[in-house]
Order: C-alpha cells, then structure tokens, then sequence
C-alpha cells in the first residue's frame, strides 16, 4: 500500500504535543496473544502509533493513571519505547514506569502492574518467536490486574485501529532509559526501575529460597537456557546470585536483538543445545529453559523432557511443598488442548478444573475470583495467582523447590506421578506455513464432518464426540466459539485441531494427540510410538498430508 507521508495538523496548548494525520491500516486484529507482525510491518510509517493511539483511545479513565512498559529487548524495542513514552505523554498518561533499557519480562510486567496498582502495562514482545530486523516484533496490552486484556478491549482496539486518523505524540526529545531515576515528558513522569528487582522480592515470597540454596551447597547441579532472551538477567539474579548456583548454570543469559539468531522457543526442538546437555552421560541434575519474553518454560530431567502438561499436573499434586502454596489450591485451570493429566490430580484434590481456550487472557477471570490457583496450557506456559501471565522462571523455582523438599529427582518425580495417576502420553505436531486458505479450508471440511462423527470407530478407538470447542467464561458469561476441533474417544483419548493464533507467516496448523495408559508397565514407550495410531487417524480425517503436501510436521513438541 503507498502512503502518505504523516503531517502535523494541529498543535495543542502545549506546543510540543502534536497531533498528526495518519492512515488506517487493515491489519491490526490482536491474535492469541497481542498484535504479532513482521518488523518491518512494525516499521511502516505510523505502524505502531495508530495501534497504541487505538490502545489509548479505548481505555475509559487513562488520563492521570500510572502505566507500566517495557518489552523482551528484541529489535526495535528501543524505539518502540520511545515512541510509546512521548504517545504516553501526549495522551495524558500520569507516570510510566518503564523497566530499565526497555527491558521487562511479560511476568514481571504483569508482577509490577500488580505491585503498584497499576491502570494497566505495555508489553512489547512477539514471545517466543524469532527476533532481528527480519524477525517478528509485537505489543500487547494488559489490564489493571496484570493479565492480557480480554477479547472486550483487544477487539474494540481493532475496530478503533480500522477508522483511525489521527495520533497525539510529544516531540520531546528521547528519554534516557539506561539509567535508573525519573524524569519527565510534558507533565509525564517517566520513571526507570530495575527490571528485576520486584519479581525477585515475589519469587522469594513464593518459594523456600534456604532449601534451593542449601540443595545447590550440597552440589546440585543445573543448566538454565535463557536461549539469549530477556529470561537471562532474571534467572542470573535468582539461580546464580540469590540461590547460589555456580556461575555458567544460566547460559545464553545476555538478551539479544535477534535472539542470537536462535528460535527462542523453550521446546526440544528449539532447545536442542539443552537437550543434548541432558541426554549426555555427565548430564547435570536439572534442565531447564525459558523464552523471547520469559513467561515460557521447558523442564528436563535426565533424558526426560517432561511435557508441559504433566509439569502442571505434577506442580499441582505437590503444591503444598512451596511456601507459598502451603495453604492448597483452590482449582485448577487447563486451556482445551492441553492434556487431561491435571483433571485427575484436580479429581483427587477434590477441587474443579477448568478448560479454557487457548490464550492466557482466559484465565485471569477464575485466577481474580479465585476459583483456579494453578493455570498451564501445553504450549509450555505455567502459572498461578500471583500475577496474570504465565512465568517460566516460576516454574523452574518451583521445581527447583519440589526437588529440594523431597530430595527426589525430576525422573523419580514423574515417574511416581505416572504410576500415582497413569500416564497421559502427549505430543503436539505443528504443520507450518500453510497456505491460510487451505487452512481454513482444511479446518472447514473438519467442522462439516463433526456430526457424524459420533459413534463411529477409527482404529481401535470409538468417537464419544466431536465438537468445536466453545467456552463461556463462568464469572462474566462472555462467550467464545470457533476455539479449535476436538474430537475425544470412549477410553479418553483425544484429537484437537486448531489453527496457531500467533504466527506472522501463513497458517499454522496445530494437531493435538492424547492417550491415556494406566498400566505402568506400559509407561516407558517412546511418545510418538504410543501416539501412532492417534498419528495415522488425525491425518486420515483431516486430509494434512493431501492438503499441505507435507508428509511429516514441521515441529513435534
Ligand atoms: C501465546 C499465548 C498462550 C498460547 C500460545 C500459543 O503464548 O499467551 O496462551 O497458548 O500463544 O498460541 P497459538 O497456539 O495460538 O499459537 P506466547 O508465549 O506466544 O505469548
């Protein structure tokens, strides 16, 4: 699309505020998890002003209220935060806290949003995909209780981005974020805090710091892969400094711009350098990973990658090892396509579970009304009430704390859990890039086939039923439909289609495959082994191979 050229058409009382023309752009719809685009998207003139002009055109009450900024120090993060103070600025926002070189955590956002009552935050952060000035850039607001904004807002920003012509920036000069120390723009006050220094105090809060330490005395070994992202300096301050791990248990702990060129996505295969360090016969005890913005996480014992929905179901069934959890947990929240594995631990506990879309923002209405404590979705998110986002340092401590308390390792851990509560073998394949039309088609003939699908055997295994999933959240009755394709058998099984709400390029889509075994003779077989016949059935009723040309996933998580 050409452009014109944005130009000032109005000057404020105050001089320096300016208000200049601008051009809708038809793209801006939030996707799973905030507006995720292309740098070079981000680039176009006046790109991130209409959205975050949008963002402040439709919160009621901004004007005067403190805010929260700061993002995963990908590129371009700088400038956005420029951008964002003077917008800030020029919208009438009080204070900004802003994290020091632009650099927050999406947990952290969410914890100091929290901490100080704040109106609401800026994340800027495209998570866990790919960095650089060819990789992907993204902004997300969130609301006063420190989660994503729901649907409500993010969709009323859209419709706002689609007739905007105009947006309100100062043109006082860059503020210097390096530093700590306040200073200010227009009547903004812009303070710089240290990006680490409140989450450190809650995590401290939350976990028995003496027994972590005391373990790490008695040579407990680890390896934090912070996949150079911004999980680097948190995990630095809190494993190495405050728990006193050996320096070098955190690698690739200084943030880059692009991530140095690696896929900051805390999965095997993402991961491999860590993989490969656990599958060594030197292994250390612990693994562990986080990504682009530090609210993912992988755990790895020896040889054990353990998939993010049996570390939910294990973290839930031994909550009450952490200080901080010591009291129980009220219930438990699940997006759909995670596997079941916590439900039985839930069962057990005798508190509900809850299954929720795909998208943290779901969440935050059970986490304020206080009917879930713990939270966790497969695409290895966890979390619980203490903020509004999932936290993948949280995770990691609070395994850290499970093995320091029973003196067990994350092997013995969930291979107990297993035989406790049977084994939910899982696995997620991932077909990326997709021509979107096929997708939706694809994802289309899927839905057409739903109501015949009752009843009917495919392999060994009989439809109890088929579905697209659809979610009323229980506290504010809104309603969400279309959240992905699930089809679940008569001895627990489960297929789920969906298409990726989250990438910048084509479509991805997402088959989710789920088996249940009780028998703990049969718990040690190979995942994509167990999940075979689930494999072959999936590509059977929705065609992928015949569709995408593809004969294998692009990622097998
Ligand atoms: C985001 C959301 C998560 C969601 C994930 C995958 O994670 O916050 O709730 O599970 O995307 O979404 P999709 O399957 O639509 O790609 P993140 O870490 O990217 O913010």
């Amino acid at each position: 699309m050409s452009r014109k050229r944005t130009r000032i058409i109005s000057l404020g009382a105050d001089v320096s505020i300016q208000t200049l023309a601008t051009n809708a752009y038809p793209d801006q719809q939030p996707g799973t998890s905030g507006l995720r685009k292309k740098v070079s998207v981000f680039q176009q003139s006046g790109y991130l002003e209409n959205f975050v002009q949008s963002i402040f055109d439709v919160l009621d009450g901004c004007t005067g209220q403190t805010i929260v900024l700061g993002g995963d120090g990908r590129f371009y993060n700088r400038e956005a935060i420029q951008i964002i103070l003077k917008m800030a600025a020029a919208n009438g926002i009080g204070k900004v806290l802003v994290g020091q070189n632009g650099i927050l955590s999406t947990p952290a956002v969410s914890c100091v949003i929290r901490k100080y009552h704040a109106f609401g935050g800026i994340v800027l952060s495209a998570s866990h995909n790919p960095g650089g000035s060819d990789g992907d850039f993204g902004i997300k607001y969130n609301i006063g209780n420190g989660g994503p904004a729901p649907e409500k807002i993010t969709e009323a920003v859209f419709a706002r981005s689609k007739g905007i012509t105009q947006y309100k920036i100062s043109d006082a000069p860059d503020i210097n974020i390096n530093h700590l120390g306040t200073s200010r723009i227009e009547n903004m006050q812009v303070e710089v805090i240290d990006s680490v220094a409140d989450y450190a105090e809650q995590m401290q809060q939350l976990f028995d710091f003496d027994a972590i330490r005391n373990m790490f005395k008695r040579g407990f070994t680890m390896r934090f892969d912070a996949m150079s992202a911004v999980g680097g300096p948190y995990a630095r301050k809190i494993i190495e400094d405050l728990l006193g791990a050996p320096r070098g248990t955190v690698l690739h702990g200084i943030p880059l711009e692009d991530f140095g060129g690696h896929h900051p996505d805390p999965n095997p295969v993402n991961a491999e350098e860590l993989i490969a360090l656990m599958d060594a016969p030197n292994a250390p005890d612990f693994g562990a990973a986080s990504d682009g913005d530090a609210d993912r996480n992988m755990i790895v014992g020896r040889k054990l990658p353990v998939s993010p929905s049996d570390s939910l179901a294990i973290l839930a069934a031994n909550a009450t090892v952490a200080p901080g959890y010591k009291k129980g947990i009220t219930g438990i929240a699940r997006s759909m396509p995670t596997s079941t594995a916590a439900d039985r631990v839930a069962k057990s506990l005798g508190v509900p579970c809850f299954e929720t879309p795909t998208g943290w923002k779901f969440f935050g209405n059970l986490l304020d009304t206080n009917q879930a404590t713990l939270c966790g979705e497969e695409s290895y998110g966890t979390s619980s009430s203490h903020i509004r986002e999932k936290d993948g340092l949280w995770a990691v401590l609070f395994w850290l704390n499970l093995q320091a308390a029973t003196d067990k390792s994350v092997n013995t851990l969930v291979a107990e859990h297993w035989a406790k509560f049977g084994r939910n073998y899982y696995s997620r394949h991932d077909y990326e890039g997709i021509d979107t039309v096929k997708a939706n088609a694809l994802m289309d003939r899927l839905r057409n086939k739903l109501d015949s699908l009752k009843g009917q055997k495919l392999g060994s295994h009989v439809v109890a039923m088929a579905d697209d999933f659809s979610y009323t959240d229980p506290v504010d009755g809104s309603t969400s439909s279309k959240q992905g394709v699930r089809i679940i058998f008569t001895d627990d099984a489960r297929i789920v289609f969906r298409l990726s709400g989250t990438g910048t390029v084509g479509a991805t889509l997402r088959v989710y495959l789920e088996k249940y075994e009780a028998d703990p003779s049969r718990h040690n077989l190979p995942t994509q082994t167990a999940l075979a016949d689930l494999i072959a059935i999936a590509n059977e009723i929705a065609q992928i191979e015949a569709v995408t040309g593809m004969t294998q996933p692009t990622v097998i998580t």
